[in-house]
């Protein structure tokens, strides 16, 4: 049965008791008998909290870090993870050069939530994100998608987060096609194949050479846009670093991003706690 029939039998045959809520939740995401499944972001949404400006260097072109579908692909002792932008993802630092993944500006951190249970798993980001999760949403594993090659991936984990080593999952296979960065793991990487009840987030970040000491290869967010720096966040670590993320579905997802996203202290500044970073939501497309 095709969605705009679907739709219209609910709204014919259910309208009257069904809740607005349920119903803008009615963005039918697929999902398959293995827990494969697209869940859709919208374009424009590209601005963190709203206010986020992309660096000024041409290399960052418009619709480079706007996610508009998160793909989730089991298929044998592999998962296939797709992030897609609203730009053709290019190369502009030639990747080859520096043992990299054929391409240049992105990077994004998939994170999984396997267990949904609270005290269960991590509730800080990776180094350089600056957010966190709520307890009963804390991550358990996260894919890291960065045109960086493996050998360096690995080197800045053990330097900066050796603590999350056996939770972080660098690829076995990073590429991109078209707009569509895939990163291919292994199953068992992920302690077994995906399962219905899984939560998941994406982060959007910028892929940065030559990161700040606390920074996980990620851009820094400054108060004013630079050539190499996003603008409109503040100049210090209390701000989210992410540029796009997913949010459950109901009601208007940009709306609903940029309130989470604006949701930090901006007074805290020389000494940030976990406690000023904004908490973001895990989505679980699968779950019963
Ligand atoms: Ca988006
Ligand atoms: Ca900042
Ligand atoms: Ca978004």
């Amino acid at each position: 049965m095709t969605l705009p029939s679907v739709r219209s039998l609910l709204a014919s045959a259910l309208l009257a008791s069904l809740a607005p809520a349920a119903l803008a939740a009615d963005v039918a995401i697929a999902c398959s008998a293995k827990s494969g499944f697209k869940f859709p972001d919208p374009a424009g949404d590209d601005k963190g909290p709203g206010t986020y400006i992309y660096p000024t260097d041409a290399v960052y072109k418009p619709g480079s870090f706007d996610i508009t579908e998160f793909e989730v692909v089991p298929s044998g002792d592999t998962v296939e993870f797709k992030v897609t932008v609203k730009a053709r993802i290019e190369d502009p630092w030639d990747s080859a050069a520096w043992g990299g993944n054929g391409f240049s500006v992105q990077m994004a951190a998939i994170h999984i939530d396997t267990d949904h249970k609270k005290g269960s798993g991590v509730t800080a980001s990776l180094p350089g994100f600056n957010v966190r999760f709520a307890e009963e949403e804390a991550w358990d594993k996260v894919v890291i998608i960065s045109p960086q090659g493996p050998t360096r991936v690995n080197s800045e984990i053990d330097s900066k987060c050796p603590q999350w080593k056996d939770r972080i999952i660098v690829p076995k296979l990073t590429r991109a096609q078209g707009r569509t960065l895939t990163a291919v793991v292994d199953v068992k990487a992920l302690g077994g194949p995906p399962q219905a009840g899984w939560g998941y987030q994406v982060l959007m970040q910028s892929n940065e050479g030559f990161p700040d000491k606390t920074d996980l290869l990620t851009r820094k967010v400054n108060e004013f846009e630079g050539q190499h720096r996003f603008g409109g966040g503040s100049d210090y670590d209390n701000d989210p670093h992410v540029i796009d993320m997913l949010v459950p579905p109901g009601g208007d997802p940009v709306a609903k991003q940029y309130e989470i996203l604006s949701k930090y202290n901006k007074a805290a500044t020389t000494s940030v706690k976990p406690e000023d970073l904004a908490v973001v939501p895990m989505v679980y497309p699968c779950a019963k």
